[in-house]
């Protein structure tokens, strides 16, 4: 029997696809963009194209598995060959697991957390889970009502964007953005630290749209990535620089007199503090800092404020350093003293995750707590881990239950991270689809059910498009999703509590029970029937002069409607100043950065970034993602190359204080002197064992306490020549 699903992607990304999958005596045989998904349109990034290699690849997890060796890298096992495609090599073999049933595995889990509770309390477990799925399920519900039912510690969850959110939501109160499919009306479209081809390549065809109508695109990026090659300007920054470049071109506009004087009088607070404050960032004062010339600054805040309507695509990269809350506040100031959010084609988009408004208290159960459990549990912010697992005391962890993440490749300073996981007295769980860097130090592996084996709900964070997304195949081996895992580790640890018994349509049904309007109208058999479903903005005030069969463009802010406490755009923050910052927006070079305090440790700055078809660590081991994606390289400018006697392809150290790896020297002209970058890959697929992650610091960005991934310094040497 032959049949088609209705899916949509969970990976971390913000174009959350729609997917066909087909179906043929139970087995999953072709997969493909939904052509009727307005932002899909049919088309599927590279690597979820070859999505069947992952389900059905052999070296998925299927059984529970026990360790019955010591923990860590089986080095015999490994092979590495600098540059060429890693061979995935999973460490699965019978002299290092044994494989068990689920009963076995789930008293061992159910024991060992009894008696770590009871010698040093429930917060010395640790739950420790991101991006592998961002279904509304499965990434969190049962989980959150199991580990808040048992009391453990909590995670704070700010690895990725959370800098960048706080810098949005300081402006604008609520995570929303222009709408993708208006990008085709745009005339001017800045992609600021946004590699629309590798991360968001659904966004690419209105921009292609919008450039034949004539539209200019603009690339702000230290990494020449492709879609910065595609650009009509590429305007290569400093990393770390952001928020100087907005403040100097709000200081051209608002000295020039193209601010949006209705605009700003009728939506916004605190523009004269903020016309204050730019006044000291002159492009001349700016240009040192990055790198782009003063002419250049202002020649870009000119067009922008007067090529209209002009839109920016924010992405994460400039919130991921020291100052990337601030970064992120000032460029969101940009489309608010500008006005164009009144534009159909203009605003900003970083997310546009806060128009759901799921109800996640039906989900994650807040109320549930433990019986006489008297204080909020502790916090443990996920990018510290390695602190967490080698430091903390009072109680220390003593269990750590991994799913959705694999934080043994994606979290920053990994030999410190590694150093906690091989702790003897550490009892790890990781539930997971693969043999990931992480499960080389687990106790207990759980097999996981990918998005084909499972259903869930799926909001978006690049579009306005909720979907259902239907279970196409059985789960391969013992696999089970995340909900299930929880709710049978429930009933193991005696919990009787009603929410642990609800069913998956159920759960749905409860998130679609919400007070946003947005959700009206939309049910669950409604997203069944549909597959996706525009959230319903028909209570918007409707656009001046709109004529077409489309949906009326969405514009959140054209009239106000900011979700600040004030209601306006808020220039001037009283929340930020209560975090000790400058309540309107200031700049401060990161620290291990050029002109940071640490400029003299290492001298060239590193972008340990992502690969383009990977997605963060996850892909990494699949052969033919492997053949798209070139790994293990360190790309450097051809000045700081011949510098250090270092020639393309050679073997190179690239060292701090922090660790050591061993990469491939490409020169290419990728990046300016200065900078070099690398890429996220699984550390057992690298030399040594380690990844780029062993040269990125924990330390915490201004606002959001997220990760810094792009403000680090290192060294790089010639180890030897390559034949
Ligand atoms: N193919 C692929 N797609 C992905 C992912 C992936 O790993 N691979 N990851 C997913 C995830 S988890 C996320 S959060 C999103 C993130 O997607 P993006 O928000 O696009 O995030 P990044 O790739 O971190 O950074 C974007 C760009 O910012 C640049 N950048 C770095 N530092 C700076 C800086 O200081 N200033 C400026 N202007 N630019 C800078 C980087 O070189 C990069 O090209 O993508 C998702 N999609
Ligand atoms: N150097 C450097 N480090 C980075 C970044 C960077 O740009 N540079 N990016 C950072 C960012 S933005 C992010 S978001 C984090 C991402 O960190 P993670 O969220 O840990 O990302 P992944 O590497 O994709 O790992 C997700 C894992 O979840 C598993 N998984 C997928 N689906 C399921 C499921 O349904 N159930 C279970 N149990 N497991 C599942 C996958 O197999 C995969 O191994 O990495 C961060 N680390
Ligand atoms: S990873 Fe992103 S672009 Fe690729 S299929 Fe999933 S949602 Fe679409
Ligand atoms: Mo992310």
């Amino acid at each position: 029997m032959k049949q088609v699903v209705h899916a949509a992607c969970p990976h971390d990304c913000p174009d959350a696809c729609g997917v066909l999958i087909t179906v043929e005596d139970g087995r999953a045989t072709k997969i493909q963009g939904d052509p009727g998904h307005p932002v899909t349109r049919g088309f599927l990034c590279g690597k979820v194209a070859k999505y069947l290699d992952r389900v059905y690849s052999p070296d998925r997890v299927l059984y529970p598995m026990r360790r019955i060796a010591p923990k860590g890298v089986a080095e015999k096992q490994r092979r590495f060959a600098p540059g060429q495609p890693g061979a995935a090599v999973p460490t699965q073999a019978a002299q290092v697991w044994q494989r068990i049933s689920w009963d076995e595995a789930l008293d061992e889990i159910a024991s060992r957390f009894r008696s770590i509770i009871a010698e040093f309390g429930s917060e010395a477990i640790l739950p420790y889970s991101y991006g592998g799925t961002l279904g509304a399920l499965n990434g969190a519900s049962m989980d959150r009502r199991f580990f808040g039912r048992l009391g453990t510690s909590q995670l704070e969850r700010a690895i990725c964007s959370a800098a960048g959110e706080a810098g949005l939501i300081s402006v604008l109160g609520v995570k929303l953005g222009t709408e993708p499919e208006q990008f085709v009306h745009s005339r001017y479209i800045i992609a600021w630290a946004s590699n629309i081809h590798g991360n968001n390549v659904h966004l690419w065809p209105f921009i292609e749209e919008a450039r034949r109508n004539g539209a200019k695109l603009v690339v702000i990026d230290p990494y020449r990535t492709r879609t910065a090659a595609c650009a009509d300007w590429y305007l290569p920054i400093n990393p770390g620089t952001d928020g100087a470049l907005a403040l100097a071109m709000m200081h051209v506009i608002i000295g020039e007199g193209l601010h949006d004087a209705d605009y700003v009088a009728e939506f916004t607070l605190g523009f004269e503090e903020l016309r204050e404050k730019v006044k000291s960032y002159s492009p001349e004062r700016v240009a040192q800092w990055t790198g782009i010339a003063a002419e250049d600054i202002r020649k870009l805040a000119l067009e922008y404020a007067t090529v209209r309507p002009s839109v920016i695509r924010l992405n994460y990269g400039v919130q991921r350093s020291d100052g990337g809350g601030m970064a992120t506040r000032a460029i969101v100031m940009l489309p608010c003293i500008i006005g164009s959010w009144k534009e159909v084609g203009g605003g900003l988009q970083m997310s546009t995750s806060g128009s759901f408004g799921l109800n996640k208290d039906a989900l994650t159960r807040p109320d549930l707590k433990p019986e006489g459990l008297d204080h909020v549990p502790r916090t443990v912010n996920m990018v510290e881990l390695g602190k967490a697992l080698n430091t903390l005391n009072d109680p220390p962890v003593k269990a750590l239950f991994v799913y959705n993440s694999n934080p043994a490749a994606v979290c920053p300073n990994h030999n410190e991270v590694v150093r906690g996981l091989k702790r003897a007295d550490l009892f790890t769980v990781v539930h997971e689809q693969f043999f990931t860097d992480t499960t080389d130090y687990a106790d207990i592996v759980l097999p996981a059910t990918t998005f084909f084996e499972h259903k869930d709900l799926q909001a978006a964070y690049g579009h306005y498009y909720l979907q259902v997304s239907d279970q196409a195949i059985e789960p391969l081996g013992e696999c089970r999703a995340n909900v299930e895992v929880f709710r049978v580790l429930a009933e193991r640890m005696g919990f009787n509590d009603e929410c642990f018994n609800e069913s998956v349509d159920e759960m749905i049904d409860g998130a679609l029970a919400s007070s946003n309007p947005w959700l009206k109208g939309i049910s669950r058999e409604r997203l069944e029937r549909e597959g996706q479903v525009r959230l319903n903005f028909s209570c918007q005030p409707p656009v001046a002069g709109y004529q077409s069969e489309t949906p009326e463009p969405f514009l959140p802010f054209a009239h106000g409607n900011f979700r600040t406490p004030s209601g306006k755009a808020e220039l001037y923050s009283e929340a930020i100043k209560a975090q000790g910052l400058d309540p309107v927006v200031e700049f401060t070079p990161p620290a291990e950065s050029r002109h940071g305090v640490e400029k003299k440790t290492f001298p060239l700055e590193l972008l340990a970034r992502k690969a383009d078809n990977f997605l963060n660590s996850t892909f990494s081991n699949l052969p033919s993602v492997q053949t798209m994606e070139e790994t293990n390289l360190l790309e450097m400018h051809s000045a700081d190359a011949r510098r250090r006697g270092i020639a393309n392809g050679d073997t190179v150290r690239v060292y701090n204080h922090r660790g050591e790896i061993l990469l491939k020297a490409r020169v290419d002209g990728a990046v300016q002197p200065g900078v070099v970058s690398a890429t996220l890959n699984w550390a057992k697929l690298a030399p040594g064992f380690r990844n780029i992650n062993v040269l990125t610091s924990e330390k915490l960005s201004d606002l959001g306490n997220s990760a810094t991934f792009y403000s680090v310094l290192v060294e790089v040497e010639s180890v030897k020549s390559s034949s």
